[in-house]
C-alpha cells in the first residue's frame, strides 16, 4: 500500500507504526516534524513487510554532501524495486529485537524531545540513537583516515562542521561559489548517530572520499574501539562549551522539536533535569570529561577545543584545527587570505543569513520520523546568553557541579587564556 501527499504548508503526519525502531509505544509514534515551509514537499508512505518507511523527497531535504559529485546524498528507502538482501535483513531484524529487549531493561526518565530517554552505559539516550549506537558498534568500521567531530549537543557542531569541511576542501571549491553557501553546514558531512540507519538496512558511507568526516554526539566510552582506541589512527575533534550556554541552547532547540502531543518542557524543569544529568547524551559533565581524559592521553588523536576560545580567536583555533587534521595552512595560503576566507564563510553572521538556513530554506532528515529545519541550528551564536535566563542561585549550582566534577582533571571551562 502506498499513499502520496503533496503540500506547501506545515505537514503533520501521524506515524502509523514502527520504522524498524524498537516499538516502545509513544516514543516511536512521535509526530513527523517536517520543515514548515518546504515547498512542494512530497511524502511517500511505503508499507513493506513489518517495516513502515517514510521517504521524503524535497529539494531542501538534504542529508550530506558528496564532495566529488558535488551533490547531496539522498537515503535509499526500501521500495518494491529495491529488494533487501536477506542476510542484511536478518541481521537488522536481530538488532531490532536486541534493541527492544535492551530498552525493557534500562532505567528511563523524561525526554526533552520525546516522552522518554533511557540510561544506557552511563548516558541518557533516546531509543533512536540507542539503535544507532548498536548499529555503529556492530557494523561501522572506522577507516584509518576518518575524522570524527564529537560534541555534546549545542556546543558548536554546526560551526565546526562548516570549518572542517571548508578547510578539508579548500583546494576544491572557490569561496564565492562554495557548496556551503548553497547547502549549509548541516549537509557538510553525516551525523553518524542516526545517518547510520537512514539507508535501509544500513548506510555504508561508500560515497565519501577520504578523509571521511562524521559528526557524533555519543560519549567517548560508548564508541567502538575501531574508533576510540588510541592505537587506531582515525582522529577526533571535540568541541565543548560552557554548560550554562549549552543548556539554554538545548532547551530552545528541543522545545522546537518537542512532540506536540507532550506538554511543553518548562525551563525550570529542563534546568533541574540538566543538573541531574538527565538530558539526551548527558550527563554533560561525564561527556566532556570522557573526551578530555582521552585527549590528555592521546593528544595526537583527539583535539579538544572550546567554543569560547573559537569565538575569541577563530583564526588561531582554525589553524590549530587544520594542523591537527593534517592539512596545515601554508604561509603562502595565509598570505593569500585563505584562513580569513574560511573564518568569514563559516561565521555565524554569514551562515545564519544564507537562504538555505532561513525559513523554507531546507531541512535535515535525522530519522524516518524527525526532520529539523536548517534555521533551527542558528539562534544567537553568543557566549554568555545564560545571563538572560539563570538566576544567581542557578548559576552557582551549575558552576559548583562543574567544579566538583572537574576537580583534579586539569580542565576548566570557558576561555583558556582567562583560566
Ligand atoms: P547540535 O548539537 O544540534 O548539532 P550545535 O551546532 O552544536 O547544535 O549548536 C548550536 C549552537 O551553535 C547554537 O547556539 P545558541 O543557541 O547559543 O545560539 C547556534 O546559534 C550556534 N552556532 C551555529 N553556527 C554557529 C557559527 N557559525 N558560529 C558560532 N555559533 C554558531
Amino acid at each position: 500500500m502506498a499513499s502520496q501527499v503533496t503540500c506547501e504548508h506545515r505537514l503533520n503526519v501521524r506515524w502509523l507504526g514502527c520504522d524498524g525502531d524498537a516499538n516502545t509505544g509513544k516514543d516511536d509514534e512521535s509526530e513527523v516534524n517536517v520543515a514548515a515551509t518546504v515547498h512542494f514537499l512530497t511524502v511517500n508512505l511505503l508499507f513493506e513487510n513489518y517495516l513502515h518507511s517514510l521517504k521524503i523527497q524535497s529539494n531542501g531535504m538534504s542529508t550530506y554532501l558528496v564532495p566529488d559529485q558535488n551533490t547531496c546524498h539522498q537515503p535509499t528507502s526500501i521500495t518494491g524495486e529495491n529488494q533487501i538482501p536477506t542476510e542484511e535483513e536478518q541481521a537488522y531484524k536481530k538488532l531490532d529485537e536486541k534493541l527492544k529487549s535492551l530498552l525493557a531493561t534500562l532505567p528511563k526518565d523524561k525526554g526533552w524531545r520525546s516522552a522518554n530517554i533511557y540510561l544506557h552505559e552511563g548516558f541518557w539516550l533516546s531509543p533512536q540513537v540507542i539503535k544507532g549506537l548498536l548499529m555503529i558498534n556492530n557494523y561501522f568500521h572506522a577507516q584509518s583516515t576518518d575524522i570524527f567531530l564529537a560534541a555534546f549537543m549545542k556546543c558548536g557542531t554546526t560551526w565546526l562542521k562548516a570549518l572542517m569541511f571548508a578547510t578539508t576542501n579548500r583546494h576544491r571549491y572557490s569561496f564565492s561559489d562554495h557548496p556551503l553557501r548553497r547547502n549549509g553546514p548541516q549537509s557538510a558531512f553525516p551525523f553518524l548517530d542516526t545517518h547510520i540507519f537512514l539507508d535501509y538496512p544500513i548506510t555504508k558511507f561508500e560515497h565519501l572520499p577520504s578523509p571521511r568526516m562524521f559528526a557524533t554526539h555519543f560519549a567517548h566510552s560508548l564508541l567502538p574501539t575501531s574508533m576510540s582506541s588510541p592505537t587506531s589512527t582515525c582522529k577526533f575533534v571535540y568541541v565543548c562549551r560552557d554548560p550554562k550556554d549549552a543548556l539554554i541552547s538545548k532547551w530552545h532547540f528541543m522545545s522546537k522539536l518537542r512532540s506536540k502531543e507532550l506538554p511543553p518542557l518548562s525551563f525550570n524543569e529542563a534546568y533541574e533535569l540538566f543538573c541531574n544529568g538527565v538530558s539526551e547524551y548527558g550527563p554533560f559533565w561525564d561527556h566532556v570529561l570522557g573526551y578530555w581524559k582521552a585527549s590528555q592521553e592521546s593528544p595526537e588523536k583527539i583535539l579538544f577545543l572550546k567554543y569560547e576560545d573559537m569565538k575569541k580567536e577563530t583564526s588561531v583555533e582554525l589553524k590549530k584545527l587544520a594542523a591537527f587534521m593534517g592539512m596545515p595552512f601554508s604561509a603562502e595560503e595565509e598570505k593569500r587570505g585563505v584562513v580569513a576566507e574560511i573564518v568569514k564563510l563559516c561565521s555565524f553572521e554569514n551562515l545564519s543569513n544564507l537562504e538555505v538556513n532561513n525559513e523554507g530554506g531546507g531541512a535535515q532528515k535525522f530519522t524516518a520520523q524527525v526532520a529539523v529545519e536548517n534555521r533551527d541550528f542558528f539562534r544567537k551564536g553568543k557566549v554568555g546568553d545564560w545571563k538572560n535566563y539563570l538566576t544567581e542561585e542557578m548559576r552557582e549550582r551549575i558552576d559548583s557541579i562543574t567544579e566538583t566534577k572537574f576537580k583534579n582533571s586539569g580542565l576548566t571551562l570557558g576561555l583558556t587564556k582567562e583560566a
